[in-house]
């Protein structure tokens, strides 16, 4: 069965493509997941406008129905953002979840995936996973990492998700060959923090040096991987780090008594944040996104 027969491509996004006028595919996960209700729909239908507002389509990626949606409209969009059921996909959910005709939000895996297949050459997301710090215990490794390893994308993100082990997520992406540029900063972003406090090796200041990077890396050719743009949440608009730190100790130690695992760590954590620093982390993460949308739309219209 190809591809396209089981996907549906919005007009919007599919001419676009066709125009080759730049797109940015936004994940879904985040809205369904990442976000409490009802501020993940304002949200994700504000990433939307951030990325016009950049000079770029928006694609938000789903599963509805056991299609794969490229682009939703709004009614569809207000189903991941308010549905019951909605499950969470990576990568390796995506077969069964078509097969079963389910609908579910895709992580940063299963978005990268769709989006290099449609076409979409730039990717805004919050986050990424990436190696928890209980790894020595039970290898959790957020599939993020082996597709962008795997996939020629670019994506746009505020680092890793503070809650993971950060020197060994960023080690890990050395190994795999997963290309790593700080925007405008030294240092590794730490998702709610403008600083994880782990140096990058390359730093570019605008979307045109962020485009010569990319044709560079197309010249070069195989093995396709991905372009990681790190780009810090504006200081002023971080969480206090130290706040930071002290909530993010009681996750983790509430996170191993209540034994949750698996595809649920992350959201609890990020729950466990937003309700600990009464919403204080929940601006940080929308600040953070907000940034990689607009920053991800001129990166796509550069190239
Ligand atoms: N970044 C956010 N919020 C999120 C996520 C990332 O700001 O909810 C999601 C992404 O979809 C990412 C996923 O792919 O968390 C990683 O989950 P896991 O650690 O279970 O692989
Ligand atoms: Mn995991």
């Amino acid at each position: 069965m190809p591809l396209t027969d089981i996907t549906d491509v919005t007009d919007e996004v599919g001419e676009a493509l066709a125009a080759r006028r730049p797109v940015v595919a936004l994940e879904s996960t985040i809205i369904a997941h990442g976000l409490p209700r009802p501020r993940n729909l304002a949200v994700a239908a504000e990433l939307e406008e951030l990325v016009r507002a950049g000079g770029a389509v928006p694609a938000t990626i789903a599963v509805l129905d056991g299609r794969i949606r490229i682009g939703l409209e709004r009614p569809q969009l207000e189903r991941i953002a308010r549905e019951g059921g909605v499950r969470k996909l990576g990568r390796r959910d995506l077969a069964p979840a078509l097969a079963a005709g389910a609908s579910g939000a895709t992580t940063v895996s299963a978005t990268a995936f769709l989006a290099a297949r449609a076409g979409i050459r730039v990717f805004a997301t919050g986050g990424l996973g990436g190696v928890h710090r209980e790894w020595t215990r039970d290898q959790d490794e957020s599939a993020d990492l082996r597709v962008l390893a795997e996939t020629a994308i670019t994506v746009v993100c505020a680092g890793v998700k503070s809650v993971l082990d950060v020197p060994a997520t960023l080690q890990r992406l050395e190994t795999l060959g997963v290309g790593v540029l700080g925007y405008g900063t030294e240092w590794f972003p730490g998702f709610y923090l403008s600083s994880s406090g782990e140096p990058v090796d390359w730093t570019v200041h605008s979307p045109g040096q962020v485009a010569d990077v990319v044709r560079a890396r197309e010249a070069l050719g195989p093995p396709e991987s991905a372009l990681i743009v790190a780009n810090p949440v504006p200081e002023p608009e971080q969480l206090d780090p130290a706040l930071h730190d002290r909530v993010l100790r009681d996750a983790l130690g509430e996170c191993r008594e209540r034994g949750i695992t698996g595809q649920a760590v992350t959201p609890f954590l990020l729950d466990f944040l937003t309700r600990r620093t009464a919403g204080a982390s929940l601006e940080a993460n929308i600040a953070a996104v907000r940034g990689n949308a607009h920053l991800a739309a001129r990166i796509a219209a550069a190239l």
